[in-house]
């Protein structure tokens, strides 16, 4: 469990986490070498890997460009069950509790299950909840589902405890990737007062001001992807951001 356990250690230490989202279609792979240097000196925590729909299917070749470069685990995190590469680290087996389409409640984990036993990835069972935020996002048209709605907070606690009950062990709120309004922190700190599991938050992150904004609601791990690839001075400016806050929090135990 040592993906498990890393998250869990920062999470007593009042530690915030900054993963960054790679989507193996947009990456280029001749320059990939030096953002993953970037990264490593930025003090990224986790690599995401996948996206609802992927169509150069490089994640191997990304996921083992991430282990040449870097010590940092490569996370998958899969739109469905053809986005498994047991090379990867670990899995966000994700279930997609906001929505009622059942294939990715658990049609999909069923088709998984056995790949996954067979391999060697660390799983982590996360309640995948997508928030409305302005526009339809890829996630929301490939899912075929509705997100819950972004200004109903106390939809998403009851999503979330109910995920938590069934036993899921991390929870993951996003607005979708490119999403043009975050998810609303007071949908973040509904989630956190609600739940006692970890909690992922994504989607619409571009800027320092807005990673800070859901840590201090809550958030443990902050997942920036579109934005890094739009602006290179992104990855710097959020790596600031979660080191000040966790300067702040440890000054102020
Ligand atoms: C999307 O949470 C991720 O699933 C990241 O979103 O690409 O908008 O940063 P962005």
């Amino acid at each position: 469990h040592k993906i498990a356990d890393l998250i869990q250690k920062k999470r007593t230490e009042r530690k915030k986490s900054f993963a960054v989202l790679l989507d193996p279609d947009k990456i280029d792979l001749p320059s990939f070498p030096e953002f993953l240097g970037q990264a490593v000196a930025c003090g990224v925590d986790f690599f995401f890997v996948g996206g609802s729909l992927v169509t150069r299917y490089a994640i191997d070749d990304m996921v083992a460009a991430i282990h040449t470069h870097t010590s940092i685990p490569a996370i998958l995190f899969p739109g469905n069950s053809l986005h498994i590469e047991p090379s990867a680290d670990a899995i966000l087996l994700l279930s997609l509790i906001s929505g009622r389409n059942p294939e990715l409640l658990i049609g999909q984990h069923v088709v998984a299950a056995p790949l996954l036993r067979q391999s060697s990835l660390e799983i982590l069972p996360t309640g995948y909840m997508l928030v409305e935020s302005g526009k339809l996002t890829t996630v929301s048209y490939m899912s075929n589902t509705i997100p819950m709605p972004s200004d109903k907070p106390g939809v998403a606690a009851c999503t979330a405890m109910a995920g938590e009950m069934l036993g899921l062990r991390y929870m993951y709120l996003d607005a979708g990737s490119g999403a043009q309004q975050a998810v609303p922190e007071a949908l973040i700190a509904a989630v956190r007062s609600a739940t006692n599991t970890p909690l992922i938050v994504g989607g619409g992150i571009n800027t320092g001001e807005k990673a800070y904004l859901a840590l201090e609601a809550g958030a443990d791990i902050i997942v920036v992807g579109n934005g890094i690839e739009q602006n290179s001075y992104l990855l710097p400016e959020i790596a600031q951001c979660v080191k000040a806050f966790n300067q702040k929090t440890l000054k102020a135990i």
